[in-house]
């Protein structure tokens, strides 16, 4: 073995990449930037933060509600509804199932739409204080919306007027361009039904269990102060892969 390879794997081992790396691969697979081979079924992954990290923010009961049973609900009913509808797991990625989600029953929509949302939801925050987007991603909004301001008040606006239950989006559609949408229930603009259809760089839950012990029905409140949870890398990083 060469000193060269001796001391690239000393320094794989000091940095931690290479468990960082093997970490991530759930993850990109579930968020469908890795194309299929689901090992067992879909699962959750780990929070990349305590329950209390979003503090004030978003409390630690509803994130810990949220996330072991809301979502944790919805990751088990998708793994029935594979098992019922005889989706095969192993070749069949979250991705190309809600290309086709008309085939399939409502519980394959509501849960495969809500395990992929939130998945999606817990990577994209983090621990305040509020960043801001930077590069490639941060000229394309300003392209699209203007300013970074007028950007969050659109998306504001949109996750605020949806009604009842649904979610805001971030998406980049087929022509590379940006644009904001929401949906009902746990749809998402990657399902064939989808009003409005692109690829999901952001994504808010305006469900009431994302923030009814805290906000109650203030639900602009709530809005208002995700904004200081965005990890907006991580939205780079998926707009980059994307466009
Ligand atoms: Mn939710």
């Amino acid at each position: 073995m060469s000193s060269s390879i001796n001391s690239r794997r000393q320094f794989i081992k000091q940095t931690g990449k290479a468990s960082i790396a093997m970490a991530s691969m759930p993850l990109m697979h579930t968020l469908g930037v890795l194309p299929i081979n689901q090992e067992i079924n879909f699962q959750q992954i780990s929070l990349p933060y305590a329950y209390n990290a979003l503090e004030p923010f978003i409390d630690a009961m509803t994130m810990e509600i949220h996330h072991t049973k809301h979502a944790a609900g919805y990751t088990k009913n998708l793994n029935d509804a594979c098992v019922a509808e005889k989706v095969d797991v192993k070749t069949t990625s979250i991705n190309s199932l809600l290309a086709s989600i008309s085939k399939y029953s409502t519980k394959m929509r509501n849960n495969a739409g809500g395990h992929y949302n939130h998945e999606l939801f817990w990577q994209s925050m983090q621990p305040a204080p509020a960043s801001m987007p930077t590069g490639s991603l941060a000229k394309a909004i300003e392209k699209s919306f203007g300013t970074f301001a007028d950007f969050q008040k659109a998306f504001s606006e949109a996750a605020k007027n949806r009604f009842g239950s649904g979610w805001a989006w971030l998406i980049i559609n087929e022509k590379k361009e940006l644009a904001i949408c929401s949906s009902a229930n746990q749809d998402n603009p990657l399902m064939d039904i989808a009003e409005v259809k692109g690829y999901p760089l952001l994504g808010l839950d305006v469900w009431e269990h994302a923030y009814y012990l805290k906000y109650q029905n203030k639900r602009a409140d709530y809005i208002n102060n995700w904004w200081n949870l965005v990890n907006w890398k991580f939205v780079e990083e998926r707009y980059i892969a994307f466009k």
